[in-house]
């Protein structure tokens, strides 16, 4: 049976429940096959659970939850640039991880849930930006993550962005990255590049840009496989920022770079769009 649900009538359904915690609203997804739960705030998937399994995606025990700063974990949203801004005072990987999002469409099988997420930006910014931005989360035995945005303007745009997820993992010292061998990696702490030579392992501070529009990673952890699939991308970003780093950070548990590892599907380079014309980044996972 399909549930279709519109803008403005979304708060409670068969498989919709929306809570508040201090500052913080949520909408939480429990379908008999899976649970998610994901932050207005950030537009930002925190949890998702396939039948009986644990969290597919990790978040930092220390996460600010006020809406001050955007919370260290699950998906959030890069856009419209990844890292650092060009602008000086704009703070880095964009606006959209720091918006409040509404869902604006909802459906429902008994196999799937699918949301359509917009977010809602000050009138002073709506005025600036040249782009509109929509996500869509499918969720059902696997999870997909699709971001698109819109040239709303008359000249042509340009944007970069991520799906920034935080994979939870067993032990970052039994993990790999596997399937972007032969593919060129940037390392954005030494500044060099070599070609990926096998699997990529994550034994440090880590901050890499694997340059590859098709090729896909799949993450190998003692019993886990993480498979990684997308559209749209011109890049992988993997990080992990290890224990010196992960301390100095107040958002980021001391030892929680041992439990994650972020694979980000990723335009890193401008994106150009056309007035009028549409972009779609895509991440997908299956376990
Ligand atoms: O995706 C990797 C990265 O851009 C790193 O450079 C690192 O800073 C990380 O994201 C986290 O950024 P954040 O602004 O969330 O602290």
């Amino acid at each position: 049976m399909l549930f279709a649900l519109n803008v403005g009538m979304i708060m409670e359904h068969k498989y919709l429940t929306v809570s508040n915690d201090g500052p913080l609203t949520y909408y939480h997804i429990r379908h008999s096959n899976f649970e998610a739960k994901i932050s207005k705030f950030g537009g930002q998937l925190l949890s998702f659970k396939a039948s009986n399994q644990k969290d597919w995606l990790w978040l930092s025990n220390s996460a600010v939850k006020d809406g001050s700063k955007a919370i260290r974990g699950g998906v959030p949203i890069c856009w419209p640039w990844f890292g650092p801004s060009s602008e000086p005072d704009l703070s880095q990987h964009g606006y959209a991880r720091l918006a409040q999002w509404e869902i604006t469409e909802f459906d429902a099988t008994e196999d799937l849930v699918t949301l359509r997420l917009e977010p809602t930006f000050s009138e002073a910014l709506n005025k600036k930006l040249r782009y509109s931005l929509h996500q869509t989360i499918t969720l059902s035995d696997r999870l997909e993550i699709a971001l698109t945005t819109t040239n709303i303007s008359d000249e042509e745009a340009s944007f970069t962005q991520a799906i920034h997820s935080y994979f939870s993992i067993q032990d970052i010292f039994e993990t790999e990255v596997m399937g972007l061998s032969g593919c060129e990696l940037y390392d954005q702490l030494s500044k060099q590049t070599h070609i990926v030579d096998g699997a990529i392992k994550v034994l440090n501070h880590t901050d890499a840009i694997v340059r590859t529009n098709d090729r896909t990673p799949i993450v190998i952890s003692e019993n886990d496989r993480i498979e990684i699939g997308g559209n749209g991308f011109d890049s992988i970003v993997i990080w992990n920022p290890w224990q010196a780093l992960a301390t100095e950070m107040s958002d980021f548990d001391d030892n929680g770079y041992r439990n994650m590892l972020c694979v980000e599907m990723a335009n890193t380079q401008p994106v150009r769009l056309a007035p009028g014309k549409s972009h779609t980044l895509t991440q997908s996972i299956c376990r």
